[in-house]
């Protein structure tokens, strides 16, 4: 039954004739300045691609915001000025150079190839395209050079993916992820700027006794969690969202393979996605090694400090391009010592590109040569310009104030991975068969859990 499931959320060929109909000159790139429009610049995601282009001072020739006929006329602030909000319609892309949509599915489905009809190169947010073998489905830490096939679209992951498996890529490219199980505590702005909305407006009338009903998640959401507001594949059992991790991490890590259990789950947090992972790996892996493995690597900030208690949390990771990564240990339900649990927080709504195109994400060449193919990698996520030099590395980067950074100490570090180790050598004389033991071994087992 398993095998079956898992071959029904393979990456499957995009309904005839897609394909053909983004096809465009292969590797495409942007002039120096080019002319951008934010399709979904009202949006939850809108609003921060615009202050992404902002603050990292990005090359803007011009700036087109557009959204739906609702918005139109509206004014948004930028640089000091008013920019008037546009409806889309098949005609906005004239002389738009890069278009970022995040204006949902349907409307990527059907404008992305006017703007591509037109000459724009789209950065698609939506679901519309990501399986599309056509369409490069990027993490620029993990497959940047993917960008360089793109014919019109690049297509951004599922926000639970790139926060869950960013930071397992570089585990995986050394020693195989054969099986990952995730569970996700997605927040709020997940589901868009009126759900965030709904959770504030939620959250206060629940304090102040009244009654209050919910119109854009499916339950009440003020202290209160439920199972991923998208549909449920009756046959799986799976929900839109958990197909999504599940598919688009096989396309993104060209691993059809990987074996992938998720369950998320919507938490009133108001930003910022977590992320609890075991993964197993074809060798036996250690703690250590994950340490080694991440102080490092591009995107990713490791947050685990158990003297304070200290690890990664939505509060910390808003606002920011990394994702947080803590409570780094063995998997003691896994007596081999291949398996290690984490969890990750990232702010979904930003997160972010590092440098891979400088040659700092996967020791390949991404540079592509040019400055504006560059531009082409940088704008294949949200966090547009969010661009880390190999000299901003974090080793000789201070933390900003109020920033969590923490690293404990070397010592306790090798104290907590003794135990570990103890702990794992406990469990494999458990797990052993040992002739004439009773099977239950529960006395034996209780040694393992923690006092
Ligand atoms: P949102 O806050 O609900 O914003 C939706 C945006 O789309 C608004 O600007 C809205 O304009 C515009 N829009 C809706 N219908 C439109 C239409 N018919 N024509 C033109 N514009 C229309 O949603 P969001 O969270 O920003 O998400 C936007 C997209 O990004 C979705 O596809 C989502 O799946 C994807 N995405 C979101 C996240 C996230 O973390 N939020 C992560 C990954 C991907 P009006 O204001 O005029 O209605
Ligand atoms: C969510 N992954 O949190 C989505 C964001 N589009 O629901």
């Amino acid at each position: 039954m398993r095998p079956q499931l898992q071959d029904r959320l393979r990456p499957s060929p995009p309904p005839e004739g897609r394909a053909t109909l983004l096809r465009e000159p292969a590797g495409k790139t942007l002039p120096e300045n080019p002319v951008v429009a934010v399709v979904g610049a009202t949006g939850a995601v809108g609003v921060e691609l615009m202050n992404c282009l902002r603050q990292r001072r990005f090359p803007l020739g011009g700036l087109r915001l557009l959204a739906s006929a609702r918005s139109a006329g509206k004014t948004l602030p930028f640089e000091g000025g008013d920019l008037v909000v546009e409806e889309l319609t098949e005609d906005s892309f004239e002389s738009v150079d890069l278009a970022l949509f995040s204006a949902g599915g349907a409307q990527s489905r059907r404008f992305a190839p006017h703007a591509v009809r037109h000459g724009a190169i789209v950065v698609d947010n939506s679901s519309a395209f990501r399986m599309d073998p056509a369409v490069p489905l990027v993490i620029p830490e993990i497959n940047a050079d993917a960008i360089r096939d793109h014919q019109g679209i690049i297509a951004n992951p599922n926000c639970s993916a790139i926060v869950a498996i960013t930071p397992l890529w570089p585990i995986h490219r050394v020693n195989r992820i054969r099986r990952m199980i995730l569970a996700t505590y997605q927040a709020a702005s997940g589901a868009g700027a009126a759900a965030m909305e709904e959770l504030r407006r939620s959250t206060r009338a629940y304090l102040d006794g009244q009654a209050f009903e919910n119109r854009v998640l499916p339950h009440p959401y003020a202290f209160n969690l439920f199972s991923h507001n998208t549909r449920i594949d009756r046959e799986t059992g799976y929900n839109e969202e958990e197909t999504k991790v599940i598919k688009e991490t096989r396309k993104i890590y060209r691993d059809p393979d990987i074996l992938i259990g998720v369950t998320c789950i919507r938490v009133p947090v108001l930003r910022a996605h977590s992320i609890a992972v075991t993964f197993e790996c074809e060798r036996a892996i250690t703690p250590d090694e994950v340490w080694d493995l991440l102080e490092d690597a591009p995107g990713v900030k490791i947050v685990d400090d158990p003297e304070r208690n200290h690890f990664p949390m939505p509060k910390d990771a808003s606002g920011q391009d990394d994702i947080l990564v803590g409570r780094i240990r063995q998997d003691l339900s896994d007596p081999t010592g291949r398996s290690i649990a984490l969890f990750c927080a990232g702010d979904q709504l930003l997160k972010g590109a590092a440098s891979p195109w400088e040659g700092g994400g996967d020791g390949a060449d991404h540079s592509g040569g040019s400055h504006a193919h560059r531009l082409v990698c940088l704008s294949s996520i949200r966090s547009i310009t969010s661009v880390r030099r190999p000299s901003d590395r974090r080793p000789s980067r201070p933390a900003a104030p109020g920033r969590v950074r923490s690293v404990f100490p070397a010592q306790r570090n090798a104290e907590l991975h003794r135990s570990a180790r103890g702990q794992l050598r406990r469990l494999r004389a458990v797990a052993e068969p040992v002739e004439g033991r009773s099977s239950a071994g529960a006395g034996d087992r209780q040694g393992v859990s923690r006092s």
